[in-house]
């Protein structure tokens, strides 16, 4: 993540607490002593009785080959939870009622606080928007689909429901998919009308349709448009006119709302792979619900959410993970705030929208771990910290989750005051983080923290964590709108009856298909419905399910052992030099190498802490005692998280560039594209292999 956001996240001084406790003379401190002491007695939190029995999470069904949520009413998968909102259409109307007209989209100028849209004003421009779209030509049977090119911001909002209001679908775009990607989804899904924030992305519109036939007709920009531009569209025969302007001629041709049904489509989700064409996921109203729903079935008495909750709205909307946590706001008429668009403004947005929800990546919460760890630069801070961590790592295991206690007064109040300080339920899902980074930030942020798993394909989700189970290192159990079910990979020895294979879901979010892509269609839906993942999955004996890995990324070393990299690297990226880590091993070697990529930010104080060494990041990368110690740090890493010494890498190659989308070593979702890295190092892995076996 970012500097600033890295700089808010402060640890008290010693020094604070000291001066201030000695502010105060030794008969004073020991009655305040006791009062303290007396005080956090009376006012003890107790544990909040458990969703179910956490021993027992899940149970079978299908004649024992999958499993469902023990929270399920029966064997059917939930597809709703409010009877009054079983498209996402009424999940507006229904927040409208339950915050009667409450504020519904938050917005801010850089340095003012936030403005509010109400529930009434979105929907009305959201009807405006919409009959303009009608009134151009669209309808559910005719040219439904409208591209969404933009960052968070509440006119994406608009945009959709005006989507919803009028049975259309709505196209995320992103820009992280390339021009090419963007031309492709262009085409298949014959877009005809596109919204865009800011003339950039008009302009890489304008280069994917240049010179060739296409569907683009009118793109719709969410400030004006400048003259140069409207010309330029012009000579694509295309016409560029500001969303303004469209709800005026919508409202001026008002059309009466045609509201979706739970089985028509709500959006079109384009995922890319590491190759070939992204595919479009074809999601309904009722695989969006039912995601919503069974999330909210699953959380409610933990943390029942009202209009009074507000979210922060900055990870991309283009995914289903934004898209889902906002529904579930929506529903309870809550509160979306957006960030200003500058990730580095973040903290900035946060402390100002004090928001109650805040879902997270990986990455994010690795900053923060480090951060605070960093703050701890004293032998004796580093112990005290220490020390609170484990009281309050205690507390989690007995499944008391609370930021009241002494520690949380002491110690973690600063960390919590750098969210905003009202922070009330996270949610963590995309990529698998480290247990020991959400176990401590769970410790450390006290409140409700759930993990998901799960992929578009089953509308963001298919699995999460039970209110109760603190534990980390698996995914929780399955939604209870759907079941899960694990089928042998024979290749690599993953039986379905040892409780291990592939992870295949089925249920009400569950997608209908690849748009106009049949055959990917058949690969990942079987004809029974269930979605085949490609992860490899494990139950353990409490009814939860752990991700092993990809089943393509999976190999053999040569003595016959199977490596699961993806584990293998989300332990060693743990280490605070480190920000990137790509494991390789193959079936002609007897063990692993590694190449790392030391963190900017980091590695400079790091080897200061550790070594004692000084200069720039790239003659630090460049040492040799640099390498060996983070290697080692990399083994102890490993040690810890439990890993078997074949799963141990030998060797390493430091490389000084960031994999990124850019130079073509991630994927536009951030997954390393394995291949490349392998072809791109192969004389640097060659030459680790000939050191090893000398
Ligand atoms: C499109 O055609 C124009 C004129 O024929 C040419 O100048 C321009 O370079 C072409 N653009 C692309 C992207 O091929
Ligand atoms: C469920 O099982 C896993 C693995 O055995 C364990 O780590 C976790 O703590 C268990 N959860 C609970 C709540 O006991
Ligand atoms: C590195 O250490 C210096 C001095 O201790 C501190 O000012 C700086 O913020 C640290 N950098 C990071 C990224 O933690
Ligand atoms: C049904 C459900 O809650 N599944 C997923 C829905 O989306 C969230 C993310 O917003 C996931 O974490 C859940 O696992």
């Amino acid at each position: 993540m970012n500097q600033e956001l890295l700089q808010k996240l402060w640890l008290p001084d010693l020094d604070e607490i000291r001066q201030y406790l000695s502010s105060f003379s030794t008969p004073v401190l020991i009655s305040i002593g006791a009062v303290a002491i007396a005080y956090f007695l009376a006012t003890h939190s107790k544990p909040l009785p458990p969703a179910c029995d956490l021993q027992k999470q899940s149970v079978e069904v299908e004649g024992g080959l999958a499993r469902r949520s023990v929270l399920s009413d029966g064997d059917e998968p939930l597809t709703h939870i409010y009877d009054d909102a079983k498209t996402m259409y009424e999940f507006f109307l229904r927040g409208a009622c339950v915050s009667n007209n409450g504020p519904c989209l938050g917005f801010r100028k850089p340095k003012q606080l936030y403005e509010w849209l109400s529930y009434k004003e979105v929907i009305q421009r959201s009807e405006n928007l919409g009959s303009a779209f009608v009134y151009k030509g669209h309808s559910k049977s005719k040219d439904p689909h409208i591209g969404i090119f933009s960052q968070n911001k509440p006119e994406w909002t608009v945009t959709e429901l005006a989507c919803y209001t009028y049975s259309l679908i709505s196209v995320p775009l992103y820009d992280t998919l390339g021009t090419e990607a963007i031309s492709y989804i262009i085409d298949k899904a014959s877009i005809s009308t596109i919204v865009c924030d800011v003339e950039e992305k008009i302009n890489q519109v304008l280069e994917c349709v240049s010179n060739k036939t296409h569907s683009v007709k009118t793109i719709i920009l969410m400030q004006a448009p400048s003259g140069d531009l409207i010309s330029k569209g012009q000579d694509a025969d295309i016409e560029i006119i500001s969303l303004q302007e469209m709800e005026a001629i919508g409202k001026a041709n008002h059309q009466p709302p045609v509201p979706p049904q739970p089985d028509d489509m709500a959006l079109i989700c384009f995922t890319s792979g590491t190759t070939g064409n992204p595919k479009g996921a074809m999601l309904t109203h009722c695989n969006v619900v039912s995601n919503c729903s069974a999330f909210i079935k699953t959380t409610r008495n933990s943390v029942p959410l009202s209009p009074s909750d507000t979210h922060i709205s900055y990870l991309p909307m283009a995914h289903m993970f934004e898209r889902v946590a906002q529904g579930v706001m929506l529903v309870h008429g809550a509160k979306i705030g957006f960030f200003q668009g500058d990730i580095r403004l973040l903290m900035d947005d946060v402390a100002t929208l004090k928001p109650s929800v805040f879902p997270v990546v990986p990455r994010l919460l690795n900053r923060m771990y480090d951060k605070i760890f960093g703050q701890a630069n004293s032998a004796l801070k580093q112990w005290v910290l220490g020390f609170a961590y484990r009281r309050k790592e205690a507390e989690l295991q007995r499944g008391l989750m609370r930021r009241d206690s002494i520690w949380d007064h002491l110690i973690f109040r600063k960390v919590q005051a750098s969210m905003g300080g009202c922070v009330r339920l996270m949610l963590i899902g995309a990529a698998p983080v480290s247990p020991t980074v959400l176990t401590f930030i769970r410790a450390a942020m006290g409140c409700q923290f759930y993990e998901g798993y799960g992929q578009t394909e089953c509308t963001a989700g298919c699995t999460l964590t039970m209110p109760g189970d603190w534990s980390a290192g698996h995914v929780g159990s399955p939604l209870p709108c759907n079941y899960v079910k694990l089928v042998d990979f024979v290749e690599m020895n993953y039986w379905a009856a040892n409780g291990e294979g592939e992870v295949c879901v089925k249920g009400a979010n569950v997608f209908k298909g690849y748009l106009k892509d049949p055959e990917k269609t058949k690969e990942t839906i079987d004809e029974e419905g269930w979605v085949h993942t490609g992860d490899i999955g494990k139950w353990l004996p409490n009814g939860t399910l752990k991700i092993l890995d990809r089943k393509k990324h999976i190999f053999k070393l040569s003595q016959g052992e199977y490596i699961a990299p993806e584990k293998i690297e989300n332990i060693y990226v743990r280490s605070s030099a480190l920000a990137q880590v790509f494991v390789h091993g193959d079936s002609l070697q007897s063990c692993l190498v590694a190449v790392v990529v030391p963190d900017p930010d980091f590695l400079c104080n790091w080897t200061k802490r550790t070594l004692g060494l000084e200069g720039t990041y790239l003659d630090l990368c460049s040492r040799k005692e640099v390498k060996a110690v983070i290697l080692e740090d990399m083994l102890r890493l490993g040690k810890e998280g439990g890993l078997k010494s074949f799963e141990q890498v030998k060797l390493i190659h430091v490389h000084t560039e960031l994999f990124t989308i850019e130079n073509g070593f991630l994927t536009p979702t951030m997954k390393a594209k394995r291949n490349e890295l392998r072809q791109y190092f192969r004389g640097q892995i060659d030459q680790l292999y000939t050191q090893i076996n000398l």
